[in-house]
């Protein structure tokens, strides 16, 4: 039954609208039975990893799926962003967004690269080229361009920018597998892309991700890193980590790919339908998707004006967590506002009003192929009916943290 009335909602006591916890990131899974006979084999073989059959197999499939000359598996895709900025050989600062996934700033910090947060494109919501120009100083070596939710970079600017001050772009490409980007793949871009195929993602390996690069010299790098710098046995010619993809990630890479364009069609279905069922509400939009692109359509991504909408982007998440909607709050507070950051460059949000803007705006909710229509027009309806009685449920809602307060100092 859809709720109607404001006492349905489960923050005015009302029975949760989802009896299970209905997740953001929930995996799209393959077939079962392929997936188990690939298992099977790599058991019976006693090839478990260290460039396996299937290791190869998926290596090339990708390869051949983006167009690209290389596409390396790795073990995931912080991983893969450290190689790559080590590879390239980057140093002193580089210029990533705050508005991003942790990992992003991480894969510099970890070897003592100065990761300069610069704002965002509030339309966008991916790095603004004016903002990296003022960004620049004589210690930067590189700038690391995300594609937040799949959709690009305006990588036309960044590349030249890159080139007037001899700098290197690398992009995340962690949420953009199978999308395009001026009808090129993505994978094409900067001197390497690195894909996420963590469970969550559109496309998983479980934990997993990949560098892709035409680069053929960066590629034979980052083939000898990934595996200690071994060329044959005995012989380190490089300095090296271990970020190898295993077997049996990459029997669920090839299990995935062959369900490829199922996972997208009900993407897509579903952002359509989250598209009709919110229509029209004061305050709210949700990330779009540029038509003449291909896309994934992972991430159904709302943006809540609280000067328009009468609930702010927290208590709406607060009413969805209510009925079982794991809503999230991708990617609050920004990397600036967590450590190390926070400590190192207390001050960097001054310069970051776009991503401030963004961080305390967007949420993310449920797509997959564990979700369906009926699913989304249940979650729609409640956030139809909480933005439509804002004032009440504020009201509600600080009523019970009151008595939260209350309980808490009484115990
Ligand atoms: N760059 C960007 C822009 C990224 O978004 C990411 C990763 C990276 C780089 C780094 O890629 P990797 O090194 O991970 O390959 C999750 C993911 O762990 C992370 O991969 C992802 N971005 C990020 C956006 O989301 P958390 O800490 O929010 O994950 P967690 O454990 O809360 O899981 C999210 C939800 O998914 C849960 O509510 C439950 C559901 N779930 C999760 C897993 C793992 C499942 O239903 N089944 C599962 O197996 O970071």
């Amino acid at each position: 039954m859809p709720k109607a009335r404001l006492t349905d909602l489960a923050v005015f006591g009302g029975t949760p609208a989802f009896g299970e916890p209905l997740h953001v990131g929930r995996p799209n899974l393959g077939d079962k039975d392929r997936f188990l006979a690939r298992l099977n084999d790599l058991w019976d073989r006693r090839w478990l990893t260290n460039n396996g059959r299937y290791v190869r197999e998926l290596e090339e499939k990708l390869t051949a799926f983006l167009a690209v000359k290389h596409c390396i598996p790795v073990c995931n895709a912080t991983v893969a962003m450290e190689l790559v900025i080590r590879a390239l050989g980057l140093t002193g600062e580089v210029i990533v967004p705050s508005f991003t996934f942790i990992a992003t700033a991480h894969a510099l910090q970890w070897q003592e690269i100065t990761p300069v947060f610069c704002d965002v494109e509030r339309g966008t919501h991916n790095l603004s080229p004016r903002q990296v120009r003022r960004m620049i100083t004589p210690r930067t070596s590189g700038i690391i361009g995300v594609h937040v939710w799949g959709r690009p970079c305006d990588v036309e600017a960044l590349q030249a920018i890159a080139q007037e001050h001899n700098l290197k772009v690398l992009y995340d490409a962690a949420h953009a597998f199978g999308c395009t980007c001026q009808g090129q793949m993505i994978g094409h871009f900067g001197e390497a892309e690195v894909f996420s195929f963590h469970a969550t993602k559109f496309f998983n390996t479980f934990e997993g991700g990949a560098v892709a690069t035409n680069n053929d010299e960066l590629a034979a790098k980052i083939r000898l890193m990934k595996n200690f710098g071994f060329q044959g046995y005995d012989n380190v010619i490089y300095i090296g980590t271990n970020g190898k993809m295993t077997e049996a990630a990459a029997a669920m890479g090839l299990t995935g790919l062959e369900s490829l364009e199922a996972f997208i069609s009900v993407n897509r279905r579903n952002y359509l339908a989250y598209r009709s069922c919110l229509a029209g509400i004061p305050g709210l939009c949700l990330v779009t998707y540029d038509e003449r692109e291909r896309h994934n359509f992972q991430y159904i991504v709302l943006e809540l004006d609280d000067t328009v909408a009468s609930l702010n982007r927290d208590e709406l998440v607060t009413v969805l967590h209510a009925e079982n909607v794991l809503a999230r709050r991708y990617f609050f507070p920004g990397c600036h506002r967590m450590e190390p950051y926070r400590s190192l460059f207390p001050h960097a949000g001054l310069v970051l009003p776009e991503t401030e803007l963004l961080a305390a705006r967007v949420l993310s909710l449920p797509n997959g192929t564990s979700v369906d229509e009926p699913d989304i027009e249940r979650l729609c309806g409640i956030i139809r009916l909480a933005l439509a009685n804002g004032p009440e449920i504020r009201r509600e809602l600080l009523a019970g943290k009151r008595q939260a307060g209350k309980y808490a100092a009484e115990a």
